[in-house]
């Protein structure tokens, strides 16, 4: 999967070089291809925002270096293009699930108050949200996103890991897991994950997740 990323911070990526990612990336599965929308200004002084017309705070970022960065990654339009935004859609395992089936996602990281809405309408396909809360840019959510898909792109994830038994994957929260030693500050584990019983064990973790799913996210239980 290729992945292009139009952000004022590039160095804001760092993160991507290193763990499961940074594996990815190295080994070719993905690529990620960050660049400086203030390359693209046609302004002499470098500059990338303005004031914004009918007057309020702060400062809106302008349209021509982010359409002509856009259209420099993605001439012929193979991207879905993401605008990373509080006004989107909120992102969800299903949506990660979605993405991850394209062969390439470019993103939009504004800062500031935002950027011209014709920019929007011109060349972005969709704005996600990761959550309800304001943030100072686009570019953690960029990541948050990219980390999210990158685990369902073949052979990322080492073969211990796996996106089939995890949180969400079915509807439900997952169920608790315990390691060595079998007693801590005197908390045992529970007894039926040492009884060697598969389908008792399956039982038991079913049961523990429809109980934390109603008890902690009744939305999600609602929902299934
Ligand atoms: C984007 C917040 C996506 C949440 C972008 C300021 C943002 C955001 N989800 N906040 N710029």
């Amino acid at each position: 999967m290729r992945i292009d990323i139009a952000t004022l911070f590039p160095e804001a990526f760092a993160p991507l070089g290193v763990g499961v990612i940074g594996r990815a990336v190295e080994s070719g599965l993905l690529e990620v291809n960050i660049v400086n929308i203030r390359d693209y200004t046609l302004d002499k002084h470098g500059k990338c925002d303005d004031t914004p017309f009918g007057g309020g705070a702060g400062m809106v970022m302008t349209p021509q270096p982010i359409h002509d960065a856009i259209s420099a990654l993605d001439p012929d339009h193979e991207a879905l293009r993401i605008y990373m935004s509080p006004k989107g859609r909120t992102l969800c395992q299903s949506m990660v699930k979605e993405l991850a089936a394209r062969d390439r996602l470019l993103f939009l990281c504004g800062s500031y108050e935002g950027i011209d809405e014709r920019v929007l309408e011109l060349d972005i396909d969709c704005e996600i949200s990761i959550g309800d809360y304001v943030l100072t840019g686009g570019e953690l959510p960029a990541m948050v996103t990219v980390n999210a898909v990158a685990r369902y792109v073949k052979g990322v994830l080492g073969s211990e890991q796996s996106t089939n038994e995890e949180s969400f994957s079915d509807g439900l929260l997952e169920y608790p897991q315990y390691t060595r030693p079998r007693e801590f500050m005197g908390k045992e584990v529970p007894a039926v994950l040492l009884s060697g019983d598969h389908a008792k064990i399956a039982a038991w973790r079913r049961a523990k997740q429809i109980e934390i799913t109603s008890q902690r996210r009744p939305d999600l239980a609602e929902g299934r």
